[in-house]
């Protein structure tokens, strides 16, 4: 099975055992034969960004590799996020376990339930560095510069602390997830 199309995922959490919850999100998501897990971001503490009083989250960029489409990807993450038991107790306030597609090949998607690239996604620095430390060099759709560049013009880097610095590309590091 072709797994061909390359996706990044931002996921974030802010209640319960954060850490736990963004590894097991990752379990999860590798369970599926159609989603190869490629690189994972190390995992930073980042301060709450819109609604801001809510407890700090931990963040972290996921890169794979997958046959399905995006709605297809979509609703898996879904599925995950309910088999986490995910709970939101308001709009844009705390949550268990949040996963977003940042961007999908160099697709645009306009639609009420799916939106690729992420539209908040080049403003939030809890989402561009731990993504420009696994996709330095890609490029975001029908941009001309690297998401590292994107992030070295991007004026606003604070609230983002590296929590756990973790290289993928390690298998130790896999084999714990
Ligand atoms: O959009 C994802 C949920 N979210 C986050 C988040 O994941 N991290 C930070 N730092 N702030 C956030 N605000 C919202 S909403």
């Amino acid at each position: 099975m072709e797994r061909m199309n390359t996706a990044y995922l931002s996921v974030g959490s802010n209640m319960g055992d954060r850490e736990g919850l963004l590894k097991k999100a990752i379990e999860q998501l590798s369970v599926y034969p159609d989603i190869l897990i490629e690189n994972v971001s190390s995992i930073y503490e980042t301060d709450p960004v819109g609604y801001t009083d809510q407890p700090l989250f931990l963040n972290l960029a996921v890169k794979l590799k997958t046959s399905l489409s995006p709605q297809a990807l979509l609703s898996k993450l879904q599925e995950v996020e309910t088999k986490l038991d995910r709970k939101r107790v308001q709009k844009w306030g705390p949550r268990t376990i949040d996963l977003d597609i940042l961007l999908y090949n160099s697709v645009s998607i306009q639609t009420e339930v799916l939106e690729i690239p992420h539209p908040r996604m080049l403003e939030r620095a809890f989402v561009l560095i731990p993504l420009s430390e696994i996709a330095p060099d890609d490029v975001y759709p029908d941009n001309t510069i690297s998401l590292h560049q994107v992030l070295c013009e991007q004026r606003d880097k604070e609230g983002v602390r590296i929590w756990k610095k973790t290289d993928w590309e390690d298998a130790s590091v896999r084999s714990e997830n």
